[in-house]
Formats: C-alpha cells, structure tokens, sequence
C-alpha cells in the first residue's frame, strides 16, 4: 500500500465526475401526468421511470460537447493531479464501448460512433500529467441478473469482465467502487468475501491500481483508501488513508435547478482543512447532457487554483 500509494499521498487535490445517461435528464424527469420530478444520478429510481423509458431517454443521449482536453485543462488549473470520472454508475449505462452488453454510450446512445470518451480523457490527463481513473458502481439497476441471488453469479462474471475491459484499455490509476451497500439485496448483500475476492481480482489485473474501500463491506481494511462523502472527518479511522469527496453545489450529477454553489473561499478553506488532516479531496463536477462542464464549476476551480498558486501550494 506504502509504494502503490505513494503519489495518492502526495497529490492530494482531484476531480471528481459524475457523467451518465442520466445527464440527459438535466435533473428532470416529466411524468405521463405532466408533473415534474427531480433528481439528480438517482432520477430513475426516485422518479420511478419505467426501464423501457429510461432506455428510450439514454438513446437520445449525445454529449457531443464533451470536451476531454478543457476537463483536464481544468484539474490542471486548479492544482488537481488526478481525475475520476463514473465509468458505470448505479444505472447501469457504461460510459466506455464495453462488449459485455449494448447499454453503453457506444452502443446506445445518438452519439458518434467513433468517440471513446474515456480514452479522450485518458490521452488529454496524461499529456498534463494528470492521472485517470474510474468510478465504477458494483450496484446495477440495469442489469436483470443483479437482484437474484440465483443469477448473481452471471452478474458478477460480466462486472468482472467489464473491468478487466477498463484496466487493460485505459490503465486507470484509481478504482472507485460504490453500490456495494446495495439495497435490492437484502438478503444476499455484498458479502465480505465478495469484497475480498474482487479486490484480489484487481490487484491481480494490475497491483499499482489504488482501490477504495467501498470494494468492500470491511470499510478500513477494505481497498487502499476510506472514503468519507460530503464530510471532513476529525481523524482518520484506525491511520487508514482517506478521500473526501464532495459537490460543488448539492448534486452529484448535473441539475439545471441546483444553483446552490459553494463559494470558492469555502471551498479552498475545506481544501486546506483536508490537507492539514492529511486526507484528500476529491471535488464534484456534473457535465450536462451536452457534456460541457457548467460555469459556475469552472470558475471555483479556477479560483481555487489562482489562490493556490498565489499561495506557493501548488
Ligand atoms: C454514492 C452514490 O449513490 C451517489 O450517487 C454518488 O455517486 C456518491 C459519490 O456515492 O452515495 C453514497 C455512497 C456511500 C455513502 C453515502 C452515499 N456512505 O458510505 O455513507
């Protein structure tokens, strides 16, 4: 953990991107009665859209103006070294041309077919020596064979392979696991073996990957890294390692309704709080369904990242 660690330690600042099918919806879902819900990663299952419409919207998906190199010019900017952008979030929708199953933004989707957003990002980070890495839900909504313990296993031998696809095509630096506290399974949860296993199965796909630990249901020996949310821990839990992540606003993915921005002062005083109580930060971005990065984000960052510059941090 020490050596395969070491430049997570010293790196401190990242960016974080929540970007899926669900960034079509802007945040908001119509419903057939004409009613309006919101939501933002989560719309499908707080507004209960029916899964043949939820496939229906993410086919119209087309974030044309996803710009790979204006994203890691950005972390480059505010000081942060490493990006992790969901490459499949609790929906299901892979954000890369997996072979496992079409509900990809390859596959299905309006978009073009000769784009590899990941492999955009992954050429723009390295050439500013910022490194990649994904978020990748172990929870599926998609997915038929998550839910049933009967089908499980096939689930799993596809999740597997699924991350075999993103280790050996885009070399990530930082696996991101979530949805391992699943609720569609309650009576056959996540099992600290299950955890155990897939961790084994990354390390063995690539050891200089740096995990989370939400791999698994151990939380603190679980992965390389404790991942507090939305919250600066006092001390780390038993010297474990640990991650901050936060929103800019209140949501994770993109709203055109969530105007509730955290001011760039606030956000570098949390900067300098996390990095005092050698934790790091990893600080939310939501593109919206065009895939451009929203202003107000853009501009904290770039604040943020003046101060530090004019404070000899970065
Ligand atoms: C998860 C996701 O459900 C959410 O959409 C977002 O991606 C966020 C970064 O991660 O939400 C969580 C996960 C774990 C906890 C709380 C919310 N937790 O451990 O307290």
């Amino acid at each position: 953990t020490a050596e395969r660690t070491r430049w997570w330690r010293d790196d401190r600042f990242g960016q974080f991107i929540h970007f899926g099918a669900y960034s079509q919806l802007q945040g908001k879902y119509t419903r057939p009665d004409g009613s309006v819900c919101q939501d933002a990663e989560w719309i499908q299952r707080t507004c209960q859209i029916p899964r043949a419409e939820y496939e229906q919207i993410a086919a119209k998906f087309n974030p044309a103006g996803f710009d790979a190199n204006a994203i890691a010019q950005s972390a480059k900017d505010a000081g942060q070294k490493y990006v992790v952008i969901t490459s499949k979030h609790h929906e299901g929708y892979a954000m890369w041309p997996t072979k496992v199953n079409k509900f990809n933004l390859r596959d299905h989707s309006a978009f073009d077919k000769k784009r590899d957003i990941l492999a955009e990002l992954k050429r723009a980070t390295a050439a500013r020596d910022v490194k990649l890495g994904f978020y990748y839900s172990i929870w599926d909504w998609h997915d038929p064979d998550f839910p049933d313990p009967a089908t499980f296993p096939k689930y799993k031998e596809r999740m597997y392979a699924q991350l075999k696809e993103l280790v050996d095509n885009y070399h990530p630096a930082v696996l991101w696991f979530d949805g391992e506290w699943s609720t569609d399974r309650p009576n056959n949860p996540w099992t600290e073996r299950d955890g155990e296993e897939l961790e084994a199965y990354v390390r063995g796909l690539d050891p200089s990957i740096v995990v989370n630990n939400r791999v698994g249901k151990r939380r603190v020996v679980d992965g390389d890294t404790g991942t507090p949310e939305q919250e600066i821990p006092d001390k780390p839990v038993d010297g474990q390692l640990w991650e901050s992540c936060m929103t800019l606003n209140g949501s994770w993915g993109y709203t055109d309704w969530d105007h509730n921005w955290k001011s760039s002062a606030d956000l570098t005083r949390k900067l300098l709080s996390i990095a005092g109580r050698s934790g790091n930060f990893l600080l939310n971005v939501g593109p919206d369904r065009n895939g451009r990065v929203p202003q107000e984000s853009i501009d904290r960052l770039k604040q943020m990242g003046q101060w530090l510059r004019t404070n000899g941090q970065s």
